[in-house]
């Protein structure tokens, strides 16, 4: 080793955006969260995640907050780190293409309210959905970090990985990630992938992988000795099943390496002390589900990332169809195949876990189709890598489908206007707009709440504006 120059990998930690996304349904409230900031700050970490993915949506839907006032607060705490969001390129932080005005809006508000780096996805890997946000990013002068999101199939070769990677450091991304969202990267694979990357391009690679198949802290041992930059870990309390590796246990395996990340272990302890009773607490409620913990080696067989695998069997037992579970499973890869076979990440894993549910319940494939289905055979989400099944597109879409070839988001008018219009009597701050465009019913219902929590606290307020003691 000691002929080696000194390379300390990078360490982004997930706790505050996937690690409790993948374990716990996105369910940290701000106020979990705050109080650890401050420890979390002195750590050296590359950066935090901490904003993004599924967070947004659920800040509103299920926790009742204000995702920006959230982001404000991680701004004032995190003095001396980077923070880092997860962004859906033309899909934002939501299930469908919207406008180029509201992603741009969208970048330029994330950026004013503190985000510093934006790691941006595609779900079919077509670049071109990408393009509006990366161009934001750039003029916002934050960091733009293109991921490609990782799967397998034939389409999917080192040269195929290569090519894209050469063309995202065209597009004038500043980092790429290999986004590998559901555990498939096995170690050796991943030294291969990342040599060959290094080798293609000059920016810096980060690579995010989850623990679900067992494989994760082994494949970053390989990708680091390969030269992968950067890696995605969570605090040991949220590390794990289907969430990352642990942050302490990266950290002591490169000790003493030229890796050597140089953190203070007795810090990141006290860090994951602050999070295990919450992590505790979660198991107790049922939140935390313990077969989330486990290692499901059926990942590597279907492929489905963690996060599907628990939405499906939420889907099937709504439906009083648990037993049913695994030929869903089975179902998955052949939709997938359909629909061109494209990575599983939000919001494709959606489209084609809910197909496959569809497909196994009404005991005959495409006798109903969802909307998404139909959008995707229309290329309404963009382009995939392989082709449509054809007999699958005329079942579905009959023999004359009006296909799209274009980017998507060029047949999609700007709306922040009529926006704005729609939603006037609840604006309390500009972004308020970027919450109603992303979900319109939910955000309403927030202000609601919101106006009503208002109204409850003003009530409580003595005539001469002191609140009592
Ligand atoms: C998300 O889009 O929320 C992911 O975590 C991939």
């Amino acid at each position: 080793m000691a002929a080696i120059e000194k390379k300390p990998i990078k360490i982004t930690e997930t706790v505050l955006r996937d690690a409790h996304q993948s374990l716990i349904a996105t369910r940290l409230t701000t106020e979990q969260m705050l109080p650890i900031v401050d420890k979390m700050d002195k750590v050296g970490y590359h950066s935090v995640e901490c904003w993004g993915g599924a967070t947004f949506d659920a800040s509103l839907r299920f926790l009742h907050e204000d995702p920006w006032s959230r982001l404000r607060k991680f701004r004032d705490g995190f003095k001396n780190t980077k923070l880092q969001m997860l962004f859906r390129g033309q899909n934002i932080l939501g299930y469908r293409p919207y406008a180029d005005d509201v992603v741009e809006y969208f970048v330029k508000k994330s950026v004013a309210n503190g985000i510093d780096i934006i790691r941006i996805f595609d779900c079919l890997n077509d670049l071109r959905n990408l393009q509006t946000a990366v161009k934001a990013a750039n003029s916002e002068k934050a960091e733009a970090q293109i991921a490609l999101s990782y799967t397998l199939g034939d389409a999917y070769t080192l040269d195929y990985w290569v090519d894209i990677a050469k063309r995202i450091e065209d597009m004038g991304a500043n980092s790429i990630c290999i986004k590998d969202m559901a555990g498939l990267l096995l170690p050796y694979k991943a030294t291969e992938l990342v040599g060959a990357l290094k080798e293609a391009v000059d920016i810096p690679i980060q690579l995010h992988t989850h623990y679900t198949s067992g494989v994760a802290s082994m494949t970053y041992l390989k990708a680091v000795e390969a030269g992968v930059d950067v890696i995605d870990t969570a605090i040991s309390p949220f590390a794990l099943g289907t969430s990352q590796p642990a942050t302490e246990v990266m950290v002591e395996t490169f000790k003493g390496t030229p890796y050597d990340t140089g953190f203070d272990q007795s810090l990141l302890a006290e860090i994951a002390d602050y999070f295990r009773p919450i992590r505790d607490e979660a198991l107790d409620s049922g939140l935390l589900n313990p077969k989330n913990l486990g290692v499901n080696i059926k990942t590597l067989l279907y492929q489905v990332p963690g996060g599907m695998l628990s939405n499906l069997t939420s889907q099937l037992k709504e439906q009083g169809a648990e037993d049913k579970f695994y030929d869903v499973l089975e179902e998955v890869p052949r939709v997938r195949k359909d629909l061109g076979e494209p990575p599983l990440v939000t919001p494709s894993s959606q489209i084609v876990g809910t197909q496959a549910v569809f497909n196994v319940l009404m005991g005959e494939r495409y006798k109903m189709a969802t909307k998404e289905t139909k959008d995707i055979l229309s290329g309404k989400y963009g382009a995939t890598v392989k082709p449509f099944n054809p007999d699958v597109v005329k079942k579905v879409l009959g023999d004359n489908p009006e296909v799209i070839t274009c980017r998507p988001a060029d047949l999609i008018p700007d709306e922040l206007g009529t926006l704005e219009k729609e939603m006037e009597q609840y604006k309390e701050q500009d972004e308020d707009v970027l919450s109603y465009a992303l979900f319109p019913q939910v955000a309403t219902d927030f202000f609601k709440y919101r106006e009503a929590q208002e109204k409850k606290v003003d009530a409580t307020i003595a005539k001469d504006g002191s609140y009592p003691v």
